[in-house]
């Protein structure tokens, strides 16, 4: 039976992904990375999704690259560069760019690749006993993912360095410290904490959400002048959705705004 490297879920208002490759750490293979890239589709077409969680399943979050897919018969390495062209960098520029969040519960060690996928969500928890490895350098490749454009941007360029030259693991509380990830909790609370983010997601408004993504993406490559007259553009797009009108009112009213703009697909 083929093995079903990824299972997903349509819960209300978001989906949730779980990379199931359990024995292999959830290790990236071929298969893998096209049930991925469906999975991301269906919640991206589906206009009732506002928020995409992804986790994996057994101890480990994702071991990055699976490696046995590296090595040919005869023992020879491939040399590298098409995955990331045909799969890896597809998969980062397109979670940066889903109009609703993603969070990622990391529910065990992400070393590789699976580190830095983690890395390029909007929120990340992880579960205490998790850690973060940037393990390209034991065997001798370079962070990809976006791990050097993002470590950088999250912890500065000393701590960016250390983590991407030794490969040493960083322990999901010193992470939440250093500010890598949104949040570390006690490993039986980390499910359950993210399916709460999600929920509270699936009600928030869809068109401010979508735009205030834009908007944190956008200011890395803006200086402060094109980051203000983008804001005043967001913000008028924010103000013509219903949900605008809807918080207002409710807020002048005294009661819980209904949020109820889908966005489009
Ligand atoms: O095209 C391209 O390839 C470019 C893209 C590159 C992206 C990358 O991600 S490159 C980096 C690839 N990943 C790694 O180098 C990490 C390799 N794994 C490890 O260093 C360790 O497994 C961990 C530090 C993640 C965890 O260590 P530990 O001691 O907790 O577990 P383990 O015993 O090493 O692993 C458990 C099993 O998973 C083991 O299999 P076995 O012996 O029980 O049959 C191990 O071989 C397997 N596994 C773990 N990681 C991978 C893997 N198998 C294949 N590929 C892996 N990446």
């Amino acid at each position: 039976m083929d093995e079903q490297t990824i299972l997903t879920e349509r819960r209300t208002g978001y989906h949730m992904i779980t990379l199931n490759r359990p024995r292999r750490l959830n290790a990236f293979c071929e298969p893998m990375h096209h049930a991925l890239r469906q999975a991301i589709a269906e919640a991206e077409g589906d206009g009732a999704c506002r928020a995409l969680l992804l986790t994996g399943a057994g101890r480990a979050f994702c071991a990055g690259q699976d490696l046995n897919e590296r090595i040919s018969k005869d023992g020879e390495v491939n040399v590298l560069g098409s995955a990331l062209e045909s799969h890896y960098n597809p998969l980062i520029r397109k979670l940066r760019a889903l109009p609703f969040p993603v969070v990622a519960a990391v529910n065990g060690i992400a070393a590789g690749a699976g580190a830095n996928l983690a890395l390029a969500c909007d929120l990340v928890l992880a579960a205490r006993s998790a850690s973060f490895v940037e393990a390209f350098i034991r065997i001798g490749l370079v962070p990809d993912c976006g791990g050097t454009w993002t470590l950088p941007r999250l912890i500065g360029p000393a701590r960016a360095r250390a983590l991407a030259l030794t490969g040493e693991p960083l322990p999901a509380e010193k992470a939440e410290a250093w500010g890598l990830i949104w949040k570390c909790v006690d490993d039986e609370e980390l499910l359950d904490a993210a399916h709460r983010l999600c929920a509270h997601f699936a009600v928030a408004p869809a068109v401010g959400l979508a735009l205030t993504k834009r908007l944190l993406d956008e200011s890395w490559s803006n200086d402060l002048d094109a980051q203000l007259d983008l804001e005043r553009e967001c913000q008028r797009e924010a103000s013509l959705a219903p949900d605008y009108a809807e918080g207002v009112r409710a807020f002048l009213q005294k009661r819980s705004p209904v949020f109820t703009a889908r966005r489009e697909v």
